[in-house]
């Protein structure tokens, strides 16, 4: 079913989604990028050039089987320095590429429709994932403000992500991260623990065998 909604500044069209909870101020839209995903694919793909993705290396020296780029005025980087901001591209010494309206719009869309309004994000990290890569257990804290949540966009081969507590021993649940859905999270759940399992094999009909995730954040 299409619908349209407004969401403060433009009219969003996109295909019906679904709302679920996953934790106190923590939500799955299922399907919300389904309207629009051709047209992020092909503007990951357009930044992808100007910065391309690496493997970057934790700070104990093991590079990540997730390859990394960023767009906007600040980009998540690790190397053996440690996990930072920066508003450069240490492979080119150039910004990182801009963030798009598309993307600003839809992220702003989605902690809108999830309960954060005006959300305004300074860093998106992009991940991509071939079959077998996997993130860690992790909080993200590397943001100046907590204040603001992050929404994470999925797209192409599904993943099994893990959500966490607030301390690294609390279990998890598993949720399916599907093409077009949405996680959003902030608040009272801003630092919760989460994993994503190693991607399993497959062929997804727009990218392949690859997953990108793309999150959004108030960094600086
Ligand atoms: C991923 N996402 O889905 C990895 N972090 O590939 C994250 O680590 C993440 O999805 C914070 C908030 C949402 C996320
Ligand atoms: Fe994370």
């Amino acid at each position: 079913m299409m619908h349209n909604r407004e969401d403060g500044m433009n009219t969003l069209i996109t295909s019906g989604f679904s709302r679920i909870p996953l934790a106190d101020e923590a939500f799955l839209l299922k399907g919300f990028l389904l309207g629009e995903d051709r047209e992020i694919l092909a503007e990951v793909s357009d930044l992808s050039r100007e910065a391309p993705f690496r493997h970057m290396v934790t700070p104990g020296g093991y590079s990540m089987s997730v390859s990394m780029t960023n767009c906007g005025p600040r980009g998540w980087v690790t190397d053996r320095q440690g996990y930072r901001y920066d508003t450069c591209d240490p492979l080119s010494g150039r910004p990182w590429p801009a963030m798009s309206p598309r993307f600003l719009r839809l992220a702003e869309a989605a902690a809108g429709a999830s309960g954060f309004a005006g959300f305004k994000p300074d860093a998106c990290l992009i991940n991509r994932y071939v079959p077998g890569a996997k993130l860690s257990l992790h909080q993200d804290k590397d943001e100046l403000d907590f204040s603001q949540p992050i929404v994470s966009f999925s797209l192409g081969l599904p993943a099994t992500f893990e959500f966490g507590g607030l301390t690294r021993k609390a279990p998890v649940t598993p949720w399916q991260l599907e093409h077009g859905d949405v996680v959003v999270w902030g608040g009272s759940s801003r630092l919760r623990y989460h994993s994503v399992r190693p991607l399993k094999k497959g062929t997804h009909p727009l990218l392949g065998d690859y997953r990108i995730n793309m999150t959004f954040r108030c960094a600086g």
